[in-house]
């Protein structure tokens, strides 16, 4: 690590084999690491020329505005929801994702948490482990197949999911903010959609419009035989909205990937049993996450000899 190669600044860790390509190829200032933070960014923001940070991170703006000379962000996902695009927009800042790397990982985790849910694959996985079989037998679990999937959302990985849904011979709907060229029901509104749905699965941006969207007047839409899936983000539900209705039984369960205040999960939504939890791994495939730290890199490095990043927004 020389002082010539360009100053970037990592917000918070990243994957071992990200950052140590990082460390080959730039100076790299490890937030994180910093005792006193507010200090270390007085005295070295001048010189940081790019940030390095995850989707479920992002940056903060009071970060950015002590970053004059850093004009470009790239990110370790797809997520934007905690970086202010107005203000880099502003400020001429290029923000590039890992756009279509993905995609697939997420819609099958999706599928993977509504069969597994359905199917009742963990009880089932722990009943054969324990070797109950040779004394009892089993509940019966829900089909999937046949059923009714609503889509929250449908970018590229909502269309992900609804093709492996068509697959599974179910019904789609969805909600989406302009209609799409698809032969899939389209809603007015969320509540509507919960309505229509055996499934739920939230696939939306994090966005402020998105906060909170599903709240106690959807999931009483969603019913006791729904199901709520989210591979999104924690922020898009109303988290105490959500425990009530699943101790109460007004909703069947839930199947989670994601929490609104990663990595710590609502103690009560631990402790019920009528949820399937998952420490937001949708991404997290060797495959997809070698491929995500080349397009970070890529994206630094032509942001560096060319002046732009490869996958800007
Ligand atoms: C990643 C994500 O798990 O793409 C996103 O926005 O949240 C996930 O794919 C995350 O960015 C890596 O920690």
């Amino acid at each position: 690590m020389t002082n010539s190669q360009p100053a970037i600044l990592i917000i918070q860790p990243l994957m071992p084999q990200l950052d140590e390509k990082l460390t080959q190829h730039f100076h790299c200032h490890r937030l994180y690491e910093q005792q006193d933070p507010v200090g270390f960014i007085q005295q070295h923001g001048i010189a940081i020329k790019a940030i390095v940070t995850r989707g479920d991170i992002g940056v903060e703006t009071a970060i950015l505005e002590q970053l004059p000379a850093c004009k470009a962000i790239a990110v370790f996902g797809v997520g934007t929801d905690r970086i202010d695009l107005d203000y880099t927009a502003k400020h001429g800042i290029q923000v590039s994702i890992t756009r279509d790397i993905l995609t697939e990982d997420v819609a099958d985790l999706a599928l993977t948490l509504m069969l597994a849910f359905s199917r009742n694959l963990v009880a089932y996985h722990q009943f054969a482990k324990a070797g109950a079989w040779e004394n009892s037998s089993v509940e019966l679990s829900t089909r999937a197949s046949g059923k009714r999937i609503g889509i929250a959302g449908l970018g590229a990985i909502g269309l992900a999911i609804a093709r492996r849904a068509e697959a599974f011979g179910m019904q789609v709907a969805y909600t989406a903010r302009t209609a799409k060229d698809v032969s899939y029901k389209r809603c007015d509104n969320i509540e509507q959609l919960a309505a229509f749905s055996d499934f739920l699965v939230l696939a939306l941006p994090g966005s402020a419009e998105n906060l909170q969207l599903v709240d106690a007047k959807v999931l009483t839409a969603l019913g006791k035989e729904g199901v709520l899936i989210n591979i999104a983000r924690g922020t898009v539900i109303h988290e105490a909205d959500l425990i009530t209705a699943l101790q109460q039984g007004t909703i069947k369960g839930a199947a989670l990937d994601v929490y609104p205040h990663e990595p710590m999960i609502n103690p009560a939504l631990r402790e019920l049993d009528n949820v399937l939890l998952t420490p937001h791994i949708a991404s997290a495939t060797h495959e997809t996450r070698a491929q995500m730290t080349s397009n970070v890199l890529e994206n630094l490095r032509n942001y560096f000899s060319e002046g732009k990043m490869i996958t800007a927004l």
